[in-house]
C-alpha cells in the first residue's frame, strides 16, 4: 500500500464565502472576511480550508455556475484576496482547497457564449447540443420535445432549447448551468489549464463538484420510465459513466503530478456501491484522494437528493448499518480512502436532523455527532458552524426568505403537481414547508452568528444581509462558545486534537463493529496495526440515562472516549470487559 499522506490524518473545515463574514458591509461574506477570521480557523486545529466557489459568478446557483475559472467574483474580492488568504492560512499550516465545478459552467462563461452563436462555432462541441423533436397536435399547433426523456436535478427536462440554432443543450442543474462535452480533448485541455492557474498559485487540491457526471453515455439514450411525468430521473445513466476513470486518471497524471502533496476529494452523487466507490480512490489507479458519498446524509430521503423533501425518520439502526457498511467496506489497511461528514452547503444541519430538534437536546446531539464523526475512519470535514452545533432556521422564518434554487425548484414542482391533481387554486402545502424547515439547502447557508448582541450577530454590519441571520443567536454563538470549556465548540478542539494525538487507531485503525444491532447503543472498535485499540460508545436514543452490557469476550485493553470536554478526561485505559457502561443522554459519559 500507500505511507499515509497528510491528508489521511487531516481534517478540513468548510466554508461558504457568502455566509462567513462580510468585511465591507454589503452583507455579503468575503475573502476579506475569511482572512480575518484566520486565527480562529487556525484555533479549531484543522488542516485545510475547502472553499466552496467565490469565482465569477452570475450566482443563480450561489457560484456553482461560473462564468470565468481565473476570476474571482468581486463580490467576494480578487484574485490577489486568495494569495493572502493562502498565506495566512499557511503561516498555522493550513492549506486551501479550492473548488472545481466543471461539469458544467454559467451559461455567461465564455465558452458557453461562443458556443451558442452558431453551429460552426470552434465552440460549439464544447457543450452538448442535440436536435429535438417537434410534434404536431391535431389542432395544427405543436410542440417541441428536448432530445431525450432526462429530468433536471432541478426539476423539469434536463435539455434547454436554444432558439437561434433550433437545437438544444443539455444541463444537468439551472438552465444556466450548461454541461461541458468532455467526449472533447480540447475542452478537457482549457479545464486542465485552469487547474494549473490555481495550482502554480498553491493550492493544496480540490473538491471537485459532481465530478462522477462528466461521462456521459454513448448516444444520450432515454432513461426507463419510473414515475408519472414527461421528465425521468436519469442518474443512473449520466453517473459514473463509460469514460469517468480514463478523465479523472487524466486529471491526476496530466495536471496533478506535477504538483506536490496535492489533495483530491471528488463529489459523487447517487454512488452506494462500495465496488464503484473503490475505483476512484485505490492509489495505484491514480484518481482521486477520496471522495464524497451520500448514502448516511441521504439516510432521511427517499430516493435520492431529488426526493429530499419526502422524509424517511431515521432510525439509530439505519444510522448504525449504514457507517457500518461503508467503514468495513473501506479502510487505510485496504487502501480505499474515505471521507467522514454529515454536512455541507448541501444539507440542512445534523442537530436538527439527526437529533429530536429540541434545543434542550440540541447539544447533547452535537457532542455526541462529533464524537462519532471523530472516531470514524476517514477525513473528517466540518461544515461552517456545525462546530457550535448550528440548528435550522427557526419557524419564524417564513418561505419567501428561502432563496436556494434547489429548494424553489423542489416547492414548484409539488405545488404544481397538488394543484393539478387537487385541482385547488391554492393547494395545501404545509406539509411541504415542514419539510422545507427540515432539510432546505439554506440551513447550511446560515449567515455565522459570530457574538450575540452584535448587529447581524457579528456576521456583518449591512443592514440587509442577503440571507436571514437565525433568531437563535442568544443560544448558540462562537463567542460565547469560546469561553465555555463544556461548549460544543471545545469538544470539537478537544476531539480535532485527540484524533491527532491517536491517529494510529482512530485515524488509521480498522473499524470493527461491537454493537450494531436494533438497540439505541452504537459500539465499535478502532483497532490499530499495533493492535491496540479505541472502544467508542455511542447513545442514539432519547433515553436520559440507559447502561450497555460491554462483550465479556473484550480481551485487549481499550482507550474509551466520552463526550466529556477535555482530552485529559478521556480515558487512556479501561479495561471494559465484561463491565456495564453507562450512557447519558446523546453522550457516553
Ligand atoms: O451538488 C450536487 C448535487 O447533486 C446536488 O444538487 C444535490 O442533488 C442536492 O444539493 C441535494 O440536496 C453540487 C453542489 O454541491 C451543489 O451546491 C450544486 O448546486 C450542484 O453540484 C451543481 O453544481
Ligand atoms: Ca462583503
Amino acid at each position: 500500500g500507500q505511507s499515509p499522506q497528510w491528508w489521511h490524518r487531516a481534517s478540513v473545515y468548510q466554508i461558504y464565502p457568502a455566509s462567513f463574514k462580510d468585511s465591507n458591509a454589503d452583507g455579503i461574506g468575503d475573502i476579506q472576511g475569511i482572512i480575518q477570521k484566520v486565527p480562529y480557523i487556525a484555533s479549531l486545529g484543522v488542516d485545510a480550508v475547502w472553499l466552496s466557489p467565490c469565482y465569477e459568478s452570475p450566482l443563480v446557483d450561489m457560484g456553482y455556475d461560473i462564468s470565468d475559472y481565473r476570476k474571482i467574483d468581486p463580490k467576494y474580492g480578487s484574485v490577489e484576496d486568495i494569495e493572502t488568504l493562502i498565506k495566512e492560512l499557511g503561516k498555522h499550516n493550513i492549506k486551501l482547497l479550492m473548488d472545481l465545478v466543471v461539469n458544467h459552467t454559467s451559461d455567461q462563461h465564455a465558452w458557453f457564449k461562443e458556443s451558442r452563436s452558431s453551429k460552426d462555432n470552434p465552440k460549439r462541441n464544447w457543450y452538448v447540443w442535440r436536435k429535438g423533436t417537434k410534434e404536431t397536435n391535431p389542432d395544427g399547433t405543436f410542440e417541441l420535445r428536448p432530445p431525450n426523456n432526462w429530468e433536471s436535478l432541478f426539476k423539469g427536462s434536463a435539455w434547454t432549447y436554444d432558439e437561434l440554432t433550433d437545437e438544444w443543450y443539455l444541463r444537468i442543474f439551472a438552465s444556466e448551468q450548461p454541461d461541458l462535452n468532455w467526449e472533447n480533448p480540447d475542452t478537457r485541455k482549457a479545464v486542465h489549464d485552469d487547474m494549473r492557474f490555481w495550482l502554480d498559485k498553491g493550492i493544496g487540491g480540490f473538491r471537485m463538484d459532481v465530478i462522477n457526471m462528466i461521462s456521459k453515455p454513448e448516444g444520450l439514450p432515454n432513461v426507463q420510465v419510473t414515475k408519472p411525468g414527461p421528465y425521468q430521473p436519469a442518474h443512473d445513466l449520466y453517473c459514473n459513466g463509460p469514460r469517468i476513470h480514463e478523465f479523472i486518471n487524466e486529471i491526476n497524471t496530466q495536471v496533478l503530478a506535477a504538483y506536490k502533496d496535492i489533495m483530491t476529494v471528488g463529489e459523487v452523487p447517487f454512488t452506494r456501491d462500495p465496488e464503484v466507490v473503490r475505483k476512484y480512490v485505490e492509489p495505484a489507479r491514480k484518481e482521486l484522494s477520496m471522495l464524497f458519498q451520500f448514502d448516511i446524509v441521504d439516510l432521511d430521503t427517499v430516493g435520492g437528493p431529488g426526493g429530499k423533501f419526502h422524509h424517511v425518520p431515521v432510525t439509530p439502526h439505519m444510522l448504525k448499518k449504514t457507517v457500518t457498511k461503508w467503514q468495513t467496506a473501506l479502510s487505510y489497511s485496504k487502501g480505499a480512502w474515505a471521507t467522514v461528514f454529515l454536512e455541507s452547503h448541501d444539507t440542512a444541519r445534523s442537530v436538527t436532523r439527526f437529533g429530536d430538534g429540541t434545543s434542550k437536546n440540541r447539544f447533547k446531539v452535537a457532542k455526541m455527532l462529533s464524537l462519532m464523526l471523530n472516531s470514524l475512519m476517514g477525513t473528517v470535514f466540518i461544515m461552517q458552524g456545525q462546530e457550535i452545533g448550528i440548528a435550522n432556521y427557526t419557524a419564524d422564518i417564513d418561505l419567501e426568505q428561502y432563496t436556494d434554487i434547489e429548494t424553489k425548484g423542489l416547492w414548484n414542482e409539488i405545488y404544481a403537481e397538488r394543484k393539478w391533481k387537487s385541482g385547488h387554486a391554492d393547494p395545501d402545502m404545509s406539509d411541504v414547508m415542514q419539510q422545507v424547515r427540515l432539510k432546505a439547502r439554506d440551513h447550511g447557508r446560515i449567515p455565522m452568528p459570530w457574538r450575540h448582541g452584535a448587529k447581524n450577530a457579528g456576521f456583518s454590519d449591512a443592514d440587509k444581509p442577503w440571507a436571514p441571520i437565525n433568531t437563535d443567536v442568544a443560544e448558540c454563538n462562537f463567542s460565547d462558545q469560546d469561553k465555555d470549556t463544556a461548549s460544543v465548540l471545545n469538544f470539537w478542539r478537544n476531539m480535532l486534537q485527540l484524533r491527532k494525538e491517536w491517529s494510529d487507531t482512530l485515524v488509521l485503525g480498522d473499524f470493527v463493529p461491537v454493537d450494531i444491532d436494533e438497540g439505541p447503543v452504537f459500539a465499535y472498535k478502532r483497532v490499530g496495526a499495533s493492535g491496540n485499540g479505541v472502544l467508542a460508545v455511542m447513545n442514539l436514543s432519547n433515553e436520559e440515562a440507559l447502561t450497555w452490557q460491554s462483550p465479556a469476550d473484550m480481551k485487549c485493553d481499550f482507550k474509551l472516549i466520552k463526550s466529556t470536554s477535555s482530552v485529559e478526561n478521556a480515558e487512556k485505559m479501561v479495561n471494559v470487559s465484561g463491565q456495564a457502561v453507562k450512557l447519558t443522554l446523546h453522550a457516553y459519559d
